[in-house]
């Protein structure tokens, strides 16, 4: 795979045009009929790729983040393990780890063929005995239409046509402490969690990732990324999930001085934060596209 390595070169040192949260419903740019995007009748599927990015951290190789993608089953999901356990010398990655490990089984001991994202959260956060906490976002195509469970800061963006269509809601309790998944008794269980559907068209591209990813881009950033892919014709969703991580990602949490939507947050919150946040960056990219 040739991967091209853009910086988008002075677009981060300044407010980007617009900024504004879509947060869980449809944008009223969603296309209509008028727009060329018809509700299809035939049966979708999902060509998923990912990128994670471990914070450089020699103790922490792989980092507390982690994923799947179950192309027979037309899922993904991302955690990212809560790090403030690392002060009780537990290494949360390991949580998150196991659960997204046993929401993978889960979804593939599901043989009815019903979309419950809510049944394969319960079953992974039963079957996960590791000390630590995780959000996690899990999304799954059925009929085109995604049914997505969250809890916590992860979540996802769809884009169609290179434009924001839908961007799932996050959950916390206040700045920077996201509802997680745990078995001690200040973690949340998946009764906390927000459960949703959105229709999808043929086209449209999931970007779904852990908060090193949505806190440090902007949806207008990956609209522009976008848009410059579909000129050259890029469509490889491995390609796509690499270079929102690296190119977009990390080179903004790197930047000390941008107002990322990290530092946004912050302010809104009144707390003090400049410039990008530091993190484990896991990004999903699925392309909805026809079954055969
Ligand atoms: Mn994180």
């Amino acid at each position: 795979m040739i991967i091209k390595k853009r910086r988008l070169e002075g677009k981060h040192s300044s407010r980007p045009k617009k900024w504004g949260r879509l947060e869980g419903k449809l944008a009223e740019t969603t296309p209509s009929k008028s727009d060329g995007a018809e509700v299809p009748e035939e049966s979708l599927k999902m060509v998923c790729g990912a990128f994670y990015l471990p914070k450089d951290n020699p103790l922490k190789p792989i980092g507390e983040d982690a994923y799947f993608i179950c192309v027979e089953k037309h899922a993904i999901g991302v955690a990212d393990g809560v790090g403030g356990w690392a002060q009780k010398g537990v290494d949360a990655g390991e949580y998150a780890r196991e659960l997204m490990n046993n929401a993978f089984i889960a979804i593939h001991q599901q043989t009815d063929g019903v979309a419950d994202p809510k049944r394969v959260l319960n079953e992974a956060f039963l079957n996960t005995d590791a000390e630590g906490s995780s959000t996690a976002c899990i999304a799954m195509l059925k009929d085109n239409i995604l049914h997505y469970i969250n809890v916590g800061d992860s979540g996802f963006m769809i884009f169609r046509a290179n434009k924001l269509a839908y961007q799932s809601p996050i959950q916390q309790r206040y700045f920077n402490c996201p509802f997680q998944l745990g078995n001690g008794e200040k973690s949340d269980r998946p009764s906390s969690a927000a459960e949703e559907t959105v229709p999808v068209v043929p086209g449209d591209i999931i970007v779904l990732g852990t908060d090193g990813l949505l806190d440090n881009v902007y949806a207008a950033e990956i609209e522009d990324f976008l848009k410059q892919e579909t000129l050259e014709g890029s469509e490889d969703p491995w390609h796509l999930a690499y270079a929102i991580a690296v190119n977009l990602a990390l080179y903004n949490s790197q930047d000390k001085f941008s107002y990322s939507p990290f530092a946004r947050a912050a302010e809104l919150a009144n707390k003090k934060h400049v410039g990008g946040k530091i993190d484990d960056i896991t990004v999903v990219v699925a392309r909805i596209v026809p079954q055969n």
